[in-house]
């Protein structure tokens, strides 16, 4: 662990040298909610993001690690630095470590064009809207020209994941039973990209027509003709496409004025976030559990409590 600037600075150049470990090192301080995060936003500077950013969702088993791996094949062969970031908003524990060591063992393990983490909700106030924008920095200072964020755990955490990228790739597949019913509930607004995985099984034909069913009565968002993909990610087939339509996109985003809007949002949030963390900070130590106490004893309302905890802070 770095203990002052000068160990920092050091850090963050040898991640924009494109070294792995402090890569890695400075994603877990970002993590951990480190005290010196203030100093290491200064470090990575305040130049606007090259990096695209892609969000991949979708239920368990659909095949999300199986493409973050096809893709990242795919994106290394045109040449591009790929990070990875597997976010598991469930857990205030590493559990989107299994993704990063499947991805390690993969072929991918020493290229070191490949930057692969994951990070858990810091389970706090906003602990992702201000985590992930500050571990995509990161990896973008290291030199990745694209990064890939895949979901790990589900329920509405998928909304607040896709809430970090520039596009969002929504994967179904046949016989997860939810397939088109997740799209039902929600994920038909917030996909740029929908891909039918497994389309080398029986069903497929039927989820891609059912989907097709569903784009074809929702309102559009926008102007941009939300593609639906097949691909077989084992195989890596249709990953090529996938890698064009993302392409497309990000070209569709920047000539739209979308791509400033979501990052605004973004940043928005981040914002948000690092601000609220920092008032909770400033709570006298024990405060809130002597105004809890109070409440319980029916001695003070609770928006009287608040009221007294906030002007405690001037
Ligand atoms: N037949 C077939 N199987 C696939 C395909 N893609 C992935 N699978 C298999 O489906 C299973 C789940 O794939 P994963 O990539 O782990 O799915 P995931 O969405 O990351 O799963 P979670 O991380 O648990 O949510 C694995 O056994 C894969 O080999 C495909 O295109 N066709
Ligand atoms: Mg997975």
């Amino acid at each position: 662990m770095s203990r002052d600037g000068a160990d920092l600075a050091e850090l963050v150049g040898r991640a924009r040298d494109g070294q792995p470990r402090a890569v890695a090192r400075l994603i877990s301080l970002v993590e951990a909610d480190s005290p010196q995060l203030a100093e290491l936003a200064r470090l990575l500077g305040t130049v606007p993001s090259r990096a695209h950013v892609v969000g991949l969702t979708g239920a368990p088993g659909v095949g999300k690690s199986t493409s973050t791996s096809a893709l990242i094949g795919a994106l290394r062969s045109a040449g591009r630095r790929v990070g990875v970031l597997a976010i598991d908003p469930s857990s205030p524990f590493s559990g989107g470590a299994l993704l990063g060591d499947r991805i390690r063992m993969t072929e991918h393990a020493t290229d070191p064009g490949v930057f692969v983490r994951s990070m858990a909700s810091r389970g706090q106030l906003g602990g992702l809207a201000a985590a992930a924008p500050q571990a995509l920095r990161v990896l973008e200072a290291a030199g990745c020209d694209v990064v890939l964020l895949e979901t790990v755990g589900v329920g509405q955490s998928e909304i607040e994941v896709v809430g970090l990228a520039d596009t969002t790739v929504v994967l179904l597949a046949p016989g997860m039973g939810d397939g088109v019913q997740a799209a039902k509930a929600g994920v038909l607004e917030i996909a740029d990209i929908f891909v039918v995985n497994k389309a080398d099984t029986a069903e497929a034909g039927a989820v891609g027509r059912q989907l097709r069913q569903l784009r074809a009565m929702a309102a559009p968002r926008s102007d941009w003709p939300v593609p639906i993909l097949h691909t077989v990610a084992t195989k890596a087939e249709g990953i090529a496409e996938l890698v064009a339509a993302i392409g497309e996109h990000r070209e569709w985003l920047a000539g739209s004025g979308e791509l400033a809007r979501r990052r605004s949002v973004r940043a928005a949030s981040e914002i948000e976030a690092i601000a609220l963390a920092a008032v909770r900070r400033r709570f006298p130590a024990d405060a809130v559990a002597g105004l809890a106490e109070r409440v319980q004893a029916g001695e003070l309302d609770p928006y009287a409590a608040a009221d007294q905890l906030l002007a405690g802070l001037r």
